[in-house]
Order: structure tokens, then sequence, then C-alpha cells
């Protein structure tokens, strides 16, 4: 049998309930240990005022760069599972939350499933994913959206602070 085909893939992090910092770092170690997979890098960590809900502490976000055998379902299937081994609860829609991955990127991919959509169907226009994807990939381009660079140029109203590497 051939070797199962490895694919680059980008996982959006974000937190802002309980310790952001800490599930940051735990859930990159998550990321590292999941089957057939090798993580490649993990940017700093930034913090950005919540987008889209007001009301609510500021988040910690991160990107993580992976090289993984898993389908794009079952690697979703394992985020969600980290997730809730971090105590993740789904509460109400944009609830602040102890710990959220999101698929955002998935080789070159273009998935419309039933349970995901790759790219990340916001990821373009959010500051807070395109800063640490374009640190760690700046080059790259969102599949149908264009080069994170340009992206993030439309976006620069949108304040977000690097935090020092810990
Ligand atoms: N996630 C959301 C909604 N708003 N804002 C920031 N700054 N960071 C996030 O991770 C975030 C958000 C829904 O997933
Ligand atoms: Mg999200
Ligand atoms: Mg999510």
């Amino acid at each position: 049998m051939s070797a199962p085909p490895v694919t680059r893939a980008f996982i959006g992090l974000g937190a802002n309930l309980g310790d952001p910092a800490r599930a940051i770092d735990t859930a990159c170690t998550a990321l590292a240990a999941l089957p057939g997979t090798e993580l490649l890098a993990c940017s700093r960590r930034y913090r950005s005022a919540p987008v889209g809900v007001s009301g609510q502490p500021d988040y910690l976000n991160a990107v993580a760069a992976l090289a993984t055998t898993l389908s794009a379902p079952a690697l979703l299937d394992a985020l969600l599972a980290i997730e809730a081994r971090h105590g993740r609860t789904r509460d109400y829609r944009m609830a602040p939350r102890t710990l959220d991955l999101d698929l955002l990127l998935y080789g070159d991919a273009r998935l419309d499933l039933p349970q995901l959509t790759v790219p990340h169907p916001r990821m373009h226009q959010r500051a807070f994913v395109l800063a640490p994807l374009a640190e760690l990939a700046p080059q790259i381009e969102i599949p149908g959206r264009g080069r994170v660079a340009d992206l993030l140029r439309e976006v620069a109203d949108q304040t977000i602070e690097a935090l020092p590497a810990s």
C-alpha cells in the first residue's frame, strides 16, 4: 500500500475564558501529539478585542501549522476532541470560550461539507487570524480569497497586539 499523502494544514487557536495562555500552550502540545501529524510551527500569541461580539474579555489567538496524514474531517474531529478536553462548552453563538480550534486551511483544498467549510469562511476578514498566519507563511494564498499579506492590509483597522514569545 502507498503511504497516505501528507497535507499542510493551519489551525486557528483562540481563547478568552479561564487561562487562555495555558490553553493555547497545551493545545499546541496536543496538536503535536495527534496521530500521523507533525507540528511544524506555532505562532506568537496575539491579544485582540473580541470581533463580532462586545462585552467579553479580550482573546488570545495564535495559529499552528501542521503536516498531517489525517483527512480534513478526521482532523476536525480531533480538534473538537481537544476543545472538549479543555472544557469547551457551546452555550450560544460567539460565547466566550476556554479553547476554540478552527481548521483554517487544509493544503489548497476548498471543502464544503455539512460539518466543515475550508478555507474557514471568515478567516480572510480577521486580523487575529491573518497576522499569526502571515508570521508562519508570509507568501501563502488563501484559496478563493487572495494572498495573506494583501488581506492583512485590508483589516489594518482591527487592533491586535503580538505578545513577546514566552
Ligand atoms: N472568535 C470568535 C468571535 N470573535 N474575536 C477574537 N478577537 N478572537 C477570536 O478568536 C474570536 C473573536 C468566534 O470563534
Ligand atoms: Mg472560531
Ligand atoms: Mg470554532
